[in-house]
C-alpha cells in the first residue's frame, strides 16, 4: 500500500490561517483519504478578532498563481482538482485560463460565493465571474443554502423538495453533477444534501450533529469528494463517503475562541 503510487489531488483555494477552512481544511483531508495533495494558493484569510471575526482578504497576485498551477500541471497529472476560494475577478479569470489551458479530469467546484461574515451581494462581480468562467468547466458542484439559491436563481429553499428543486435546475444549467447542501439552515433534525446527476436523484440524510455551521464542513466535503474521485470513485459514491467524512468531522470538532468551532479531518 504505502509503496503503490498515491491517487493526486490539487486543491487551488485560499489559505484560512487558523486552520479551520481553505486550502488547510483541503489538504488535511486530501492527507486523512489517502491522497497525494497540492495547494496553488489563491488568497490569504486572516479573521479578524478585532473587528467582530470578520475577513481580512489579500488576493495572491495572478502571475504567481499561474506559476504555481504551471509548477503542478508540469509535475504530475491530478487525478482530481478541487477549487475553493477564488476571490476576485481576476483570480477566477487566471484560473479559468489555466484550467482551459490544462484540462484536468474530475474538477470540483465548491463555489464560495460569500464567505460567513461577508454580505451577501458585497462580491457580485466576483459571483458572476464564477458562474460565467468556472462553472461550466466543473464536472461536479457542491452549494451550501445561498449558493443554491443564487445558482438556481430560486428566491427562497425551506424544505428538501426546494433543494431538489435547486439541484435540478443547476444542473440544467450547468451540466454539472451537483450536491446541493441543506446543512443546519434547512429546518428538522436531519442534515440533508440532495445528489443529482441529471438520472440519479438522491437524498443524502444524518442526523444533524447539533444546530450549528461548523468551520471547514464545505471546504472539508468538497475535498473529500475530490479525493474519492483522484481514487476512482462513482461521483454518487464520493459523496456519499464524503457526507460520512463530514459528519465523524463535525462530531470531532475542536473548540475555539471565534464564534464557530473547526471540524477536525478524521483518518479513514
Ligand atoms: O468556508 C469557505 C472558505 C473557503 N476558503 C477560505 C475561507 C473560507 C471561510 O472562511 O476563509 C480561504
Amino acid at each position: 500500500m504505502s509503496n503503490s503510487a498515491p491517487a493526486i489531488a490539487l486543491t487551488i483555494a485560499g489559505s484560512e490561517a487558523t486552520g479551520g477552512a481553505g486550502c488547510q481544511a483541503d489538504l488535511k483531508t486530501f492527507q486523512a483519504r489517502g491522497v497525494f495533495g497540492m495547494v496553488a494558493l489563491t488568497c490569504i484569510v486572516s479573521f479578524d478578532p478585532k473587528n467582530d471575526w470578520g475577513h481580512r482578504f489579500v488576493p495572491v497576485d495572478p502571475e504567481v498563481i499561474a506559476d504555481q498551477l504551471e509548477a503542478e500541471f508540469s509535475c504530475y497529472t491530478p487525478d482530481a482538482v478541487k477549487i475553493g476560494m477564488l476571490g476576485t475577478p481576476v483570480t477566477i479569470e487566471t484560473v479559468a485560463n489555466a484550467l482551459r489551458q490544462y484540462e484536468p479530469k474530475n474538477l470540483v467546484l465548491d463555489p464560495v460565493l460569500i464567505c460567513k461574515g461577508q454580505e451577501p451581494g458585497a462580491a457580485l462581480d466576483t459571483d458572476n465571474a464564477l458562474k460565467a468562467q468556472i462553472l461550466p468547466l466543473a464536472k461536479l458542484v457542491t452549494p451550501n443554502h445561498f449558493e443554491s439559491m443564487a445558482l438556481s436563481g430560486m428566491n427562497s429553499i425551506e424544505s428538501v423538495d426546494d433543494l431538489v428543486a435547486a439541484a435540478k435546475a443547476i444542473h440544467e444549467k450547468s451540466g454539472a453533477v451537483v450536491l446541493a447542501k441543506g446543512g443546519v439552515r434547512l429546518e428538522g433534525p436531519d442534515a440533508v444534501d440532495v445528489f443529482y446527476d441529471g438520472a440519479t436523484l438522491e437524498v443524502l440524510s444524518v442526523p444533524k450533529v447539533g444546530e450549528h455551521a461548523v468551520s471547514g464542513a464545505g471546504c472539508s466535503l468538497a475535498a473529500a469528494i475530490t479525493a474519492e474521485l483522484a481514487k476512482g470513485a462513482s461521483p454518487l459514491d464520493a459523496c456519499r463517503s464524503a457526507k460520512d467524512f463530514v459528519t465523524q468531522g463535525i462530531e470531532a470538532r475542536v473548540g475555539s475562541n471565534a464564534p464557530f468551532d473547526a471540524l477536525r479531518q478524521i483518518n479513514s
